[in-house]
């Protein structure tokens, strides 16, 4: 048997957008937005997530429950070992808040990146 987790995804990872095949053959669980304190930055054609204190509106995406090989090709495409994004336990309304699910922070610099709130839409 697998193991199963569930990620939050908010971006690329979307249904219909374009790093969607990385989840194609995962199970989709439903749709969910952060807790307040996390905004989106457009980086190079995708978004970066990270926390901003004054944030009224949190984030809006989707959970997956994703199996371990999928899991790694993700970690791969978001460049944790390049330190581009953190796999990090984040903060989610109910019915998803408390469970320890993870999504991808972006771990660099958003300096002189545009804040678009919390959507992102390709
Ligand atoms: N892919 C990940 C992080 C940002 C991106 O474009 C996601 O969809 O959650």
């Amino acid at each position: 048997m697998s193991t199963e987790k569930l990620v939050f995804v908010y971006g690329t990872l979307k249904r219909a957008c374009s790093n969607h095949h990385y989840l194609s053959d995962q199970k989709f669980v439903g749709e969910a937005r952060t807790a307040p304190g996390f905004c989106l930055y457009a980086l190079d054609g995708f978004p970066g997530m990270v926390a901003k204190p004054d944030d009224h509106d949190g984030v809006v995406g989707e959970i997956w429950s994703v199996d371990a090989d999928a899991l790694v090709r993700l970690d791969g495409l978001e460049g944790l070992k390049e330190g581009m994004y953190r796999r990090e336990i984040v903060p989610l309304l109910a019915p998803y808040a408390d469970r320890g699910i993870e999504g991808y922070l972006y771990a660099r610099s958003i300096d002189d990146r545009l804040a678009v709130g919390s959507i992102w839409k390709e």
